[in-house]
């Protein structure tokens, strides 16, 4: 037969390759299959066999169905059936026992693996985890007396082999927390608190996922967990629990007037940065928007979708001193011309950051005291 359309024969062979090669990323920060810490591994450690005890079935299944396909087969000059084996006591018994012996033992160990994973070290640091639309509010209560005293956003910070417990809350719509290298997902569900226990073996970033549907800006609700060295997880949550710096500069000085008018009705920066007369007692003012009293200490924004400091100035330059620590203005302004433009967000029905119309001259002002607010 010859291949009339082979440019469609091509693209449909093309399919499967495009499928095998994309799954040989190497940088895939969502890769399920490479744990970072003891629950992920716990995880790892039952996908493994599992997936190989299911391999070993389907190939011996397949081929025998293959085999017996073939071998069997009726031909032209013979009409006559094979024997049949209907009815035989030992082969039925073998294959209905045998079945269920593979099954019990894997879901014996996927029980074990539930229980192991339920459990909560005592040593563990508590933090609480709030889904909003569309982005992740950590509050940390330090000294354990039942009040928040840090409340951040986007980047979870955590110390290094140190058992976290999160409780996973939501403050609208049914989302669901995953850092896939540290542990499966867990739905943020309206009215309920869902323990969830992660730990990371080395410092670094993990990237997750709002992974339930949650509306609009679904796909633009990412989270990082930033995993700490002891010591400078002991800085960063020192600096926490500071209030916001106090803005030197004339600039930024005008931009913490602005933001007293256009963003304090929604935004908290507490401190006597962010004058501690008028946010006082006011643990947050909407509690549907970010807490902005260290901003500059993240390191993305928006939901995660835009880094927060960068490796390149403005032309594209790399200073090797400088990787990571230029301030991404340009991001930052045109989040604060408009919002919704940015990420889709509906303010007037109460769920994001409006488009307040704000002059380039308020924008430079804002910008240099967000920059300030370390
Ligand atoms: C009506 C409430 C509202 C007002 C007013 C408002 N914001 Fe926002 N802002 C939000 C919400 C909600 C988000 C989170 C949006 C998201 O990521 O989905 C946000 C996000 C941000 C972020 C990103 C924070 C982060 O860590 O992800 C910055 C920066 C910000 N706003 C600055 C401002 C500034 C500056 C003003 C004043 C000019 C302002 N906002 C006024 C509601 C508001
Ligand atoms: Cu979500």
């Amino acid at each position: 037969m010859k291949l009339r359309n082979s440019g469609l024969v091509k693209a449909l062979l093309g399919v499967p390759i495009l499928l095998a090669l994309g799954a040989c990323a190497t940088d895939a920060p969502l890769d399920s299959l490479n744990p970072k810490g003891p629950e992920a591994d716990a995880i790892q450690n039952l996908v493994v066999p599992v997936f190989a005890i299911a391999a070993v079935v389907f190939v011996l299944v397949e081929f025998g169905v293959l085999f017996l396909a073939i071998k069997f087969r009726r031909r032209k000059d013979d009409d006559s059936l094979p024997v049949q084996h209907h009815g035989n006591f030992k082969l039925e018994i073998g294959w209905t026992i045998l079945p269920a012996l593979v099954l019990a033992g894997v879901g014996a160990a996927s029980v074990f693996t539930l229980f192991d994973l339920a459990d909560t070290p005592a040593d563990a640091q508590e933090v609480t985890v709030i889904g909003q639309q569309w982005w992740w509010e950590y509050r940390y209560d330090v000294d354990g007396d039942g009040e928040d005293d840090i409340i951040t956003a986007n980047d979870l910070v955590i110390p290094v082999g140190q058992p976290i417990a999160l409780t996973i809350q939501s403050r609208d719509v049914i989302h669901s927390f995953w850092i896939p290298a540290l542990n499966g997902k867990r739905d943020a569900v309206p009215g309920r608190a869902q323990p969830l226990t992660i730990e990371a073996d080395e410092p670094g970033v993990y990237r997750g996922q709002c992974s339930e549907f949650c509306g609009l800006s679904h796909s633009y609700m990412r989270m990082r967990v930033v995993a700490l060295a002891a010591a400078d997880y002991k800085t960063w949550q020192d600096n926490q629990l500071t209030g916001a710096d106090v803005p030197q500069e004339a600039l930024a000085k005008k931009g913490l007037e602005q933001f007293r008018i256009s963003c304090s009705g929604c935004h908290l920066a507490s401190g006597p940065g962010g004058d501690a007369d008028i946010y006082k007692g006011t643990a947050q003012v909407s509690g549907a928007a970010p807490n902005l009293t260290h901003f500059a200490s993240r390191g993305v924004f928006a939901g995660s979708i835009f880094d927060l400091w960068l490796d390149t100035n403005v032309n594209g330059e790399v200073d090797t001193e400088e990787i990571g620590k230029i301030f991404n203005v340009a991001d930052v302004k045109k989040w604060l011309r408009n919002p919704p433009a940015e990420k889709p967000m509906y303010p007037q029905g109460g769920r994001g950051m409006p488009n307040l119309q704000l002059t380039e001259s308020q924008i430079d002002a804002l910008v240099a005291y967000l920059r300030t607010l370390e």
